[in-house]
């Protein structure tokens, strides 16, 4: 089976979000046929969508993986699951969300998944913890990710300093 790398974006605002995705980024170094490969820092941004929720913790993962994106899916939602997420309304607060953002150079539009995630180019809580871990990325389309980079709001985007 080949291997592939997926890049995955963490988020959080419920519960101690920190540490939900702290703890996430651990557990996806344990997923089946999977390591993490590296992550970026965790970030600090206000909600993207309804306002009314408290600021977000955010970060990107890099793995390597010999799932397929359909498999990889399922273990996010399990991963997802077992921190007791609840889906309640579209873009609000959540303990864990944990979308798949790039899988190779894949382009796919699947009922339940599409590659490049469809809000990755908007959201620079997803571009800058990208371009901390890769700083010449590019997107399936060939597009560059530091140049995407200059034409976003950052909208209080922070870096917070390693807890350990
Ligand atoms: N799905 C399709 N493609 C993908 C993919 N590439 N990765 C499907 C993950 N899932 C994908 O997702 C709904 C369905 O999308 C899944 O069942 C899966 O089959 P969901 O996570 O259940 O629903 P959601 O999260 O409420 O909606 P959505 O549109 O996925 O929201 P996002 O994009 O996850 O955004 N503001 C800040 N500052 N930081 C955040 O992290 N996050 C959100 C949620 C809103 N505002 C935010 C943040
Ligand atoms: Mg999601």
């Amino acid at each position: 089976m080949n291997s592939h790398c997926a890049w995955i974006g963490l988020g959080s605002n419920l519960d101690d979000p920190r540490r939900h995705v702290e703890l996430a980024l651990e557990e996806l170094d344990r997923l089946p046929l999977t390591r993490r490969l590296g992550a970026s820092h965790c970030y600090v941004s206000r909600p993207h969508g309804p306002r009314d929720q408290p600021d977000f913790i955010n970060a990107v993962a890099l793995l390597q993986t010999r799932l397929s994106p359909l498999a990889l899916l399922d273990q996010l939602q399990a991963l997802e699951q077992r921190h007791r997420r609840v889906r309640a309304r579209r873009w609000g607060p959540r303990t864990l969300d944990l979308d798949l953002l790039l899988f190779d150079d894949s382009v796919m539009s699947l009922p339940r998944l599409s590659v490049p995630h469809p809000e990755l180019t908007h959201r620079a809580f997803v571009v800058m913890p990208l371009l901390e871990l890769a700083p010449a990325l590019s997107l399936p389309d060939g597009s560059r990710l530091a140049e995407l980079a200059q034409t976003l709001e950052t909208d209080g985007l922070a870096a917070l300093l390693p807890t350990i």
